[in-house]
């Protein structure tokens, strides 16, 4: 144990200087859920870099996207963090080649660390090591996070709760709008994009879009932004990144960076301590012959739910005190 403590400390000063064996090494073990002692050691030095959500439907460019952005980030001597969640195709499997190529071509770059994330065990799960993964590369010294997420339920929301600003993409194929209506993804967007720019309709997509944000109530200070993109081709990346640059002088200025991520941190504080209260009662709070007795007197509707609940919770709480 003293072993492993003293290979961890030097393991965090390699990776608050960013050296990327040992991001990889770290993030692995974050991802593993392994890595609660380490997260509390490299606290003190996140809350530097700023997180960018990337979210929309499978196929839509956001891969590309963020290919696309990253280099752009570089090119201005940023350092780049990117993760890839996809709990239905990991990058490396799911991808297409041509996407992996350019993503595999930009991950040998210095400034650049980019992993990608697969399912593992429930969606929840994946969220949370997620949003652990994003605080090591915060460490590791990265000026932005890019987390790409497909937006179908419930993770990318859980998701975008880490993220300063996120970005809704779209592509002009039927009713990609309304299901992002539908998904609550226009909730959540700080700048939406069009991509696919070179596909027919997209000019429609921008159109009914800037209508169906006219609808909705806006927020003091922030024009969202409705962009056009056309990823494979570079197009329209500039604009993206300055939209992202404004958004970011947006926050920062109103001071709703700060009061935002006041906020997430009490959000992650309490799902912290309600997966420590799940792990607990997974053990057995209740003994296995009391168990069955409950099952049995519940199905007889001699006892109910709600009133075992409250009994079992009131002991819990008493017993931890
Ligand atoms: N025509 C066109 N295809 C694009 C554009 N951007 C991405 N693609 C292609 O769309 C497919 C899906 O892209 P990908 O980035 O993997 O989408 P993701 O699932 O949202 O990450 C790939 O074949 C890309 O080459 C674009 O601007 N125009
Ligand atoms: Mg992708």
């Amino acid at each position: 144990m003293e072993r492993f403590r003293a290979v961890c400390m030097n393991d965090i000063k390699s990776l608050l200087k960013g050296d990327k064996r040992v991001i990889a090494r770290i993030v692995s073990a974050v991802e593993d859920g392994k890595g609660e002692d380490l997260l509390e050691s490299i606290f003190p030095h996140t809350g530097r870099s700023f997180h960018i959500g990337i979210t929309g439907p499978p196929g839509a460019g956001k891969s590309t996207l963020v290919t696309s952005i990253a280099k752009r980030l570089l090119g201005c001597d940023k350092k780049v963090g990117i993760i890839a969640v996809d709990p239905s195709s990991p990058f490396s499997g799911g991808a297409l080649l041509g996407d992996r190529i350019r993503m595999t071509d930009l991950a040998l770059k210095d400034n650049i660390f980019i992993r990608s994330m697969a399912s593992r065990g429930s969606m929840g799960g994946l969220a949370q090591a997620t949003k652990d993964v994003a605080l090591v590369l915060d460490a590791a010294g990265m000026d932005y996070v890019l987390i790409e997420t497909i937006g179908v339920g419930q993770v990318e929301l859980d998701i975008a709760q880490v993220c300063d600003t996120t970005i809704v993409v779209l592509v002009p194929e039927s009713g990609d709008s309304i299901q992002a209506m539908k998904a609550g993804l226009l909730e959540i967007a700080d700048i939406m994009v069009v991509n696919k720019g070179d596909r027919e309709g997209s000019e429609r997509l921008v159109s009914e879009l800037k209508f169906a944000f006219e609808m909705r109530e806006k927020e003091a200070g922030w024009d969202l932004p409705i962009l056009k993109t056309t990823a494979i081709k570079d197009e329209g990346i500039e604009e993206l990144v300055l939209a992202l640059e404004s958004h970011e002088k947006h926050l920062t200025k109103t001071g709703k960076l700060e009061q935002e991520r006041k906020k997430k941190l009490l959000l992650r504080m309490h799902e912290l301590i309600e997966r420590r209260i799940r792990v607990h009662l997974q053990k057995k709070v209740i003994p296995e012959n009391e168990i069955k007795q409950l099952m049995e007197s519940m199905y007889k509707r001699q006892l109910n739910p709600y009133r075992v609940a409250k009994k079992i919770a009131r002991r819990i709480i008493r017993g931890s005190r």
